[in-house]
């Protein structure tokens, strides 16, 4: 994924593992490690433009939070949730690489929504973004929400100029993530624990993620969600209303 979109920014370590001695060795026994280090700078083009995305959001007063996950975590249902639950204005910039399904889910609560379809683009970047806003058109003193690409790798690196983001992070995914993905939980502010009402059924130890989490970013401000049932939802509207 990242090979065809080139957004990998800083050191990758490419270990090859080629066979030598000899040929009848196991080849375990037998591999000789070499890394290779890539140095790259993709980033500071899209960091200039992150720069006035966020002077714009800033001289409107507009607060933009960008939702982060896996595919399937519960970002748009959480969405359409938090729009209904809120008594601030919310504007909505839905990113997928195809299709339009979750700009519709999110105009059917009446809410002005724009959507970014990436093609085979994993993340957002803040071109697109600064490109959504003019069709937007988001009022000042207001919320703007965005919906990034189903990903828990490549937008953790990609400033779009936002206030925080937020990951999702579904109990269905395992406790492991913030370990295994640790950019994504160390770039996010909020992190919600969402589909709670499945905790009962799957191998997820709540205190196992939060701990994992916590040692990429202690400063992590958690709220555990269902956004199917609700439950939860209240202590995160609060927040959202009071920063
Ligand atoms: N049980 C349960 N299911 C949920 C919850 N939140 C979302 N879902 C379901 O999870 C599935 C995916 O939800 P979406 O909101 O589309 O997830 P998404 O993160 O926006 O998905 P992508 O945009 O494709 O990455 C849907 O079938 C939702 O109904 C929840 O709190 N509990
Ligand atoms: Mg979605």
């Amino acid at each position: 994924m990242c090979d065809s979109c080139g957004c990998e920014p800083n050191a990758p370590t490419i270990t090859i593992y080629s066979p030598g001695g000899d040929k009848h060795s196991h080849i375990e026994q037998t591999h000789t490690p070499k890394q290779i280090q890539v140095q790259r700078d993709l980033l500071s083009g899209n960091n200039s433009i992150a720069k006035r995305n966020r002077a714009f959001f800033s001289d409107h007063n507009i607060k933009v939070l960008n939702l982060v996950s896996s595919p399937g975590s519960g970002k748009t249902t959480f969405l359409t949730e938090t729009i209904k639950r809120t008594t601030q204005t919310i504007s909505v910039i839905e990113g997928d690489q195809q299709t339009a399904n979750d700009a519709k889910r999110i105009k059917a609560t009446g809410t002005k929504v724009v959507q970014v379809n990436t093609g085979s683009g994993c993340h957002l970047d803040a071109g697109m973004i600064a490109r959504a806003i003019k069709q937007l058109q988001p009022e000042d003193n207001s919320t703007c929400m965005i919906e990034n690409v189903g990903n828990l790798v490549c937008p953790a690196l990609f400033d779009l100029g936002e206030s925080a983001k937020i990951v999702i992070i579904s109990v269905t995914e395992g406790d492991d993530k913030p370990e295994k993905y640790p950019a994504m939980f160390h770039a996010a502010k909020i992190c919600i624990i969402n589909k709670m009402d499945l905790l009962p059924y799957v191998n997820f130890k709540l205190t196992t993620c939060k701990r994992l989490a916590r040692q990429v970013n202690p400063e992590l401000i958690f709220f555990e969600v269902s956004a199917i049932n609700g439950a939860g939802m209240t202590k995160w509207i609060d927040w959202l209303e009071d920063n």
